[in-house]
């Protein structure tokens, strides 16, 4: 399975965007797993680029691709006269440097594509801070692969004893600016810890909205709160909590709050870096997990969710399956009450009209606390 498809004019910075299927993911369906990465390639910002897909059946440990592949990107990267790559996997930091040499082009894996987004979408200076947090984790990373280039003395005035490396200097620099937004982000955390106190004398349940990104989680938010959080089709579109008064049928149920998404591969440090409000799932008394219905690889989705929620340590809670998107998909009712008999209890909705919430709303009319 490989094809070239060409969306660029080739008149400015040409971009080759490569999606690749490794042994890791070879069970996700392969076209909705393309389709992701593309969401992702424009979410960043980028609106044209050439295309090149391909399947690996190992990956090397310096380069990623194996020999055969990596002749065809260099042939490709030299026809296009390409200035960037952006591979749709992560790539540990000596195969990002491996192939950056090999292609003389700056390498975008994975990470560097979700933080990309993560820069443009922070509002609040919670959000901000979390998204600077996600970058200093990466850079650490990446300095920990760095050699040679960084490991000679650094001859810096200032610098704390002869011998001491620019590698160290910097290492010692990040570790200081990651300390110090901890710290910043704890006080924040301390103020909800306040509100979740307050809330849990008073009894107030509360509600969390999670799920995969782009299932709907803010659209949902929107219809049953009457909120106005962004909602739009672009992976990433939520970075920032956003709490609201849960009211069903007219009477005061609780809060209910929706958070950033998450996906397939997300590294561990982004993951890292969203702990201080992830971890308020702890507390919920309530999950409403969104899945996209239409979307070929929902049952994946819903792996990767448990798999983040546990690595969370957000286990046996309460949760709703709540399957939205229902207007795109066009399985019989039968088929479907098959496919998701296993996932209980569940409810089958469309968040972007209100008649279609209904089965969601009498769930939560009769839900107790
Ligand atoms: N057809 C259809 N589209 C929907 C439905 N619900 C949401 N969408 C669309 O799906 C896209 C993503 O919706 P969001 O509410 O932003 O999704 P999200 O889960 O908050 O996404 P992130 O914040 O990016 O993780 C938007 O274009 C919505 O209009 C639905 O029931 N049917
Ligand atoms: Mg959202």
């Amino acid at each position: 399975m490989k094809e070239l498809i060409s969306t660029s004019t080739m008149d400015e910075h040409p971009i080759l965007i490569i999606g690749v299927q490794t042994p890791q993911n070879r069970s996700i369906d392969s076209q909705s797993y393309l389709q992701e990465f593309r969401n992702l390639v424009l979410s960043s910002g980028i609106t044209k680029y050439e295309e090149y897909t391909t399947k690996l059946r190992s990956v090397d440990s310096s380069y990623f691709f194996t020999q055969g592949k990596l002749e065809e990107i260099i042939a490709l990267c030299t026809k296009h006269h390409i200035e960037e790559v952006v591979i749709s996997e992560p790539l540990t930091p000596q195969q990002e440097r491996n192939l950056d040499e090999l292609l003389s082009t700056p390498i975008v894996d994975r990470t560097a594509l979700i933080l990309r987004i993560f820069e443009r979408g922070a509002q609040t200076a919670e959000g901000k801070m979390q998204v600077e947090m996600a970058f200093l984790h990466h850079k650490k990373t990446r300095l920990a692969g760095k050699g040679i280039s960084l490991s000679q003395q650094g001859g810096n005035k200032g610098a704390k004893g002869p011998g001491e490396t620019k590698k160290e200097i910097e290492a010692r620099h990040l570790e200081r600016q990651i300390n110090k937004l901890t710290a910043d982000l704890v006080q924040l955390q301390k103020v909800r810890e306040t509100q979740r106190k307050r809330r849990t004398t008073l009894g107030i349940p509360h509600v969390s909205i999670i799920g995969y990104t782009n299932a709907g989680k803010s659209t949902l938010l929107n219809a049953i709160t009457k909120s106005t959080v962004l909602a739009e089709n672009k992976l990433f579109a939520t970075l920032d909590t956003t709490t609201r008064e849960l009211f069903v049928g007219g009477l005061k149920r609780g809060t209910i709050s929706d958070t950033v998404g998450f996906i397939q591969n997300l590294p561990h440090e982004l993951i890292e870096a969203f702990k201080s409000t992830l971890i308020d799932l702890q507390y919920a008394s309530l999950l409403l997990q969104v899945i996209d219905l239409s979307d070929a690889n929902y049952q994946n989705h819903i792996r990767v969710v448990k798999k983040i929620l546990d690595e969370l340590g957000v286990i046996d809670k309460p949760m709703l399956y709540v399957f939205n998107k229902a207007d795109l998909v066009e399985k019989t009712p039968e088929v479907l009450a098959d496919e998701l008999a296993q996932y209980q209890p569940h409810v089958v909705v469309s968040a972007l009209s209100k008649e279609k919430l209904a089965p969601l709303i009498a769930f939560l009319s009769s839900w107790k606390a």
